[in-house]
């Protein structure tokens, strides 16, 4: 009995478990257009079939050519059209509720770069994993920093593209805890070379495909913990705020370019970095102190260091890396010495 009602419904078989309120109109709607389109298969191909059969070639027949039918035409013109509004009126239905979010909805930001997302949560802290409440409204006010990218989450039934310098949203209500992909859904470019045009180790190519990321569904009081645990109180704790400092490097993608071993990658290594004067492209010579690794991580382009191109293959993190963040990132340099 199971495996005939899941052999009926499509979508079983063809979406993963819907875990937001919306899965419903569409996976009904899904499966209305999947079982019209079947009929219509079953009807086409049936008359076809027969018609092939009953006007086979065989002895004593000749073929006789019918001239128009208008009847007939006309008919299997006009039949569709009721079907096809009616189709259309219900997409659209959904589209548009889908587009307006309720008014208590919280609301996360969403940012898209190559090759990955960031999250702000309404407490201003940020992470690259999307946590979401169970049972709230939940919106998303999504941009891109570089291409077009699409935020896309089968389970929630959801997907809408990230524009660049433009804002766009999208929103949802959970409605299991557990956890879901999310994909970007807009092809947007890759990399198998580092910034010196040197091949890249297959292992180390980046693109469209690592915008694979995780969402998960918290109970309300988990995602309030959650949110918690991402702003940790580490002030005078230089150790606890080196650790953030880390997970930084890795979490704003940091990590794709600086190597904290003092290996050379595309970019200068933070080993020893802090607190050394070094040679800048025109020639002065600067001591990397606190405000030199800011200036470094909103404006790249102010100073370039030596041996490298300019303008700076840095993207600025204007924006993206707050505050409280740099302070880690200093501190964590500060416990990479040489
Ligand atoms: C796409 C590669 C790339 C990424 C990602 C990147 N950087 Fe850089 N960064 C560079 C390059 C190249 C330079 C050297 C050229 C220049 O001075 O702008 C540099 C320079 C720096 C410097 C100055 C280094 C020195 O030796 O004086 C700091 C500090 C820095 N980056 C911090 C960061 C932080 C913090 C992040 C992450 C939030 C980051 N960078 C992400 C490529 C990158
Ligand atoms: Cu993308």
């Amino acid at each position: 009995m199971n495996g005939v009602m899941l052999a009926l419904d499509p979508v079983s078989y063809q979406l993963p478990e819907a875990m937001a309120t919306s899965a419903g109109p569409i996976d009904w709607l899904f499966g209305v257009i999947f079982w019209i389109s079947a009929a219509f298969f079953v009807g086409i191909v049936g008359a076809m079939v027969f018609f092939a059969w009953k006007y086979r070639k065989r002895p004593g027949h000749k073929s006789e050519p019918t001239e128009h039918y208008p009847i007939l035409e006309l008919g299997w013109t006009i039949a569709p059209i009721p079907i096809l509004v009616l189709l259309f009126h219900w997409g659209f239905q959904g589209y548009i509720d889908l587009s307006i979010p309720p008014a208590d909805a919280i609301e996360i930001r969403v940012k898209g770069f190559q090759w990955g997302w960031d999250f702000e949560y309404p407490n201003g802290e940020s992470d690259n994993v999307l946590h979401v409440p169970k049972d709230r409204n939940v919106k998303l006010v999504m941009s891109s920093t570089d291409v077009l990218h699409a935020f896309y989450v089968p389970g929630f039934r959801t997907k809408r593209d990230l524009v660049p310098s433009m804002y766009t949203s999208v929103w949802f209500r959970p409605t299991k805890t557990g956890e879901t992909d999310l994909m970007c859904a807009e092809y947007c470019g890759g990399r198998s070379k580092d910034a010196n045009g040197d091949e890249l180790q297959p292992s180390q190519f980046k693109g469209h495909w690592s915008m694979w990321a995780k969402v998960v569904v918290n109970t309300p009081e988990d995602f309030e913990k959650y949110m918690d645990g991402l702003a940790p109180d580490l002030k005078g704790d230089p150790a606890k705020l080196a650790e953030r400092g880390k997970t930084i490097w890795t979490k704003k993608q940091c990590a794709g370019c600086h190597t904290i071993d003092g290996s050379k990658g595309s970019a200068p290594t933070w080993k020893g970095l802090f607190g050394k004067s070094h040679k800048m492209a025109d020639g002065t010579d600067v001591v990397a102190d606190e405000n030199y690794v800011r200036e470094s991580i909103l404006t790249p382009n102010a100073k370039i260091v030596a041996g490298y191109p300019s303008p700076s293959l840095m993207p600025s993190f204007q924006g993206t890396v707050k505050d409280k963040d740099i302070d880690a990132i200093i501190a964590f340099m500060k416990s990479i010495k040489d």
